[in-house]
């Protein structure tokens, strides 16, 4: 049965907005692209002393068991270049499993939803703007109510895309 994916996308090196278009053309070939937030700008969080990322999050249509989009996911990192030199430094390619539908899922290899994404507005601010309404299954609260819980920090602000 099909399920409603939401994932979040992000780079800090190289040709970032490319790494990100490259990524979602990659990941339509897992299932159906039903949205995609804008790109933003970020600070970096936890590990600060690293370059601006690009982030936006995608909303995903699939048939893929969650171990097997986990799977795919890595897959498309490492096409992407993505080497796990430091942990939380900079990175090519960084794609988050988020939200798979309702479900919740904590193995050894994948939590569900993403352990972290309740405190990151870089991961709250796109997600509201494609699925404000869409409930994260533990905290049970909306995006929106999340991302405005929030307490003031980590800038994130609107990328122009280049034509
Ligand atoms: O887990 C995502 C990688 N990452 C990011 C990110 O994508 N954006 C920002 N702004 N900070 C980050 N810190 C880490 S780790």
């Amino acid at each position: 049965m099909s399920e409603l994916a939401y994932l979040s996308l992000g780079s800090n090196i190289g040709d970032r907005e490319e790494h990100l278009n490259h990524a979602i053309t990659e990941l339509s070939s897992l299932g159906k692209v039903k949205s995609i937030s804008s790109f933003y700008e970020t600070d970096p969080v936890e590990f600060v002393q690293q370059p601006t990322f690009l982030n936006c999050v995608v909303a995903l249509q699939t048939d893929l068991s969650p171990m097997e989009l986990m799977n795919q996911v890595l897959n498309i990192e490492r096409r992407l270049g993505r080497q796990r030199t430091q942990k939380k430094g900079p990175r090519t390619l960084d794609i988050d499993i988020l939200l798979y539908g309702d479900r919740v899922i904590e193995s050894a290899d994948l939590t569900i939803p993403h352990p972290a994404m309740a405190q990151r507005r870089f991961v709250l601010l796109p997600l509201a703007e494609i699925a404000a309404a869409v409930n994260h299954p533990v905290l049970h609260k909306t995006a929106r109510e999340l991302l405005d819980q929030l307490p003031a920090g980590q800038n994130v602000w609107k990328f122009c895309k280049s034509q």
